[in-house]
């Protein structure tokens, strides 16, 4: 996902402006349900989805970890 709505090639970092144009651009929903999209992924707050942001998704669903 990080590299589809990257723009800045190479920062590993997608912007708030990154996502909604590209979920906008490749599902034709609105800006209002990328938006929200964008704040459930954006997990720490930080205004930008990154490997932060999985390592805690990964941490609350991975169930058998040591
Ligand atoms: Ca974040």
């Amino acid at each position: 996902m990080l590299k589809t709505y990257n723009t800045r090639a190479g920062d590993g970092t997608v912007t708030y402006g990154e996502f909604v144009h590209g979920w906008m651009t490749l599902t034709s929903q609105t800006q209002a349900f990328a938006d929200a999209l964008f704040h459930m992924a954006d997990l720490n707050d930080d205004k930008v989805v990154d490997q932060k942001d999985y390592d805690m998704i990964y941490t609350k669903f991975d169930l058998n970890r040591m």
